[in-house]
């Protein structure tokens, strides 16, 4: 018996050296046939079992078992090895560094008028205002006739207006005709909603001012709706949008289509109305207009004035952004500079 195991031993010895010497695929496979193959060495070893006593036989066999695993064991260790060796050499001959540092993907992100977009519209969508989608081209009356803007008014001097050659079709100056699509869809259904959306302005490009910019309108009209109402919704958007504790202010304006209209300011975010460069040493920041939506426009919407009420409020997007991120100039939110749209 113990002739027999220490045969083995001394086999595993050998097959173990063999395996060191190996160096490819092939060779590590020429190993296993003269080892462990059937007609390997190891097999061949293993007929002795047959002559053996059979008392003798479960010991000799559970020995050679194991030596079988190790074996098996080495040489999954040696290929995986060969394995990685053969892929650096075949990246060497390709002239591939593989410890050289990768190039970073350039990943996407949101524009910057999306991401404040995004922002305002869900802060208005978790108060239960509801998206609703209206024509950036818009008929003359839709934007301003509806809305209660008499024709030669002054007023629609305040908003200068892009022509098309039909005449009367105009590119909205204001989300505001939005109001008016929402109303008739829904009269005489209570609705919440927001309007976001592109405006056009045919005026002097600025650091303020760009002929194309972003609004969001918002349109609250039900049984009971009063200008509290409307403090308590902007005190809360301004709140989630600029952090909480914030205070607003209410200066009175002028809207042709709301009555009492306001502009509605918030505590600087930089300075907490101390007083500081970014809101000229007010302490306060402009952030909408607002009002009680017009009896006139609550008539041309199909809403009975004498029976609802409602308010309405609109605000640039591009100048929120601006507030929140401390852009200076809203020229860059379009000149397509990828540092600044990376940075903000
Ligand atoms: C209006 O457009 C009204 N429709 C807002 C409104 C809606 C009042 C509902 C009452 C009820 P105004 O012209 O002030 O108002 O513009 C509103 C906001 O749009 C401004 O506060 C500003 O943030 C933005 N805005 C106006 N003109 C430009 C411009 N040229 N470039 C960038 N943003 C502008």
């Amino acid at each position: 018996m113990s002739d027999l195991i220490a045969q083995l031993e001394e086999l595993c010895i050998e097959a173990e050296a063999a395996l060191t010497r190996t160096q490819t695929t092939a060779e590590s496979e020429a190993w296993y046939h003269e080892y462990l193959g059937r007609k390997g060495k190891m097999t061949a070893a293993l007929r002795g079992l047959g002559q053996l006593a059979p008392e003798q036989r479960p010991q000799v066999g559970k020995r050679a078992n194991e030596i079988k695993q190790a074996l098996e064991q080495v040489l999954a260790e040696r290929q995986e090895q060969i394995a990685a060796d053969e892929m650096a050499s075949a990246l060497a001959a390709e002239g591939i560094d593989i410890t050289m540092p990768g190039r970073r993907p350039a990943v996407g992100k949101l524009h910057p008028t999306n991401q404040a977009m995004r922002d305002i519209v869900q802060i208005f969508n978790q108060m239960g205002f509801q998206l609703f989608d209206s024509p950036e081209v818009e008929t003359d009356d839709m934007n301003f006739g509806l809305l209660n803007f008499p024709l030669d008014h002054p007023a629609r001097e305040m908003q200068d207006t892009f022509f098309t050659t039909t005449p009367d079709v105009i590119l909205r100056t204001h989300t505001s005709p939005g109001q008016i699509h929402a109303m008739r869809k829904y009269a005489p259904e209570p609705i919440r909603v927001v309007l976001p959306g592109k405006c056009y302005r045919n005026e002097d490009v600025t650091a303020r001012s760009e002929m194309m910019f972003y609004q969001v309108e918002g349109l609250a009209i039900g049984h009971n709706v009063t200008f509290s109402d409307l403090k308590g919704t902007l005190l809360n958007f301004a709140n989630q949008m600029y952090g909480e504790g914030r205070k607003i202010r209410f200066r009175k304006s002028y809207f042709p289509f709301t009555e009492p209209s306001v502009e509605v300011d918030v505590d600087c975010i930089l300075c907490a109305g101390a007083g500081c460069r970014i809101c000229k040493y007010t302490g306060w920041l402009e952030i909408l207009g607002a009002g009680m939506v017009h009896p006139v426009v609550l008539r041309n919407g199909g809403y009975d004035p004498a029976i609802f009420s409602g308010f309405a409020f609109g605000m640039g997007i591009e100048r929120q952004a601006m507030l929140k991120r401390g852009v200076d100039d809203i020229r860059l939110f379009y000149s397509n500079d990828v540092r600044f749209l990376d940075r903000v």
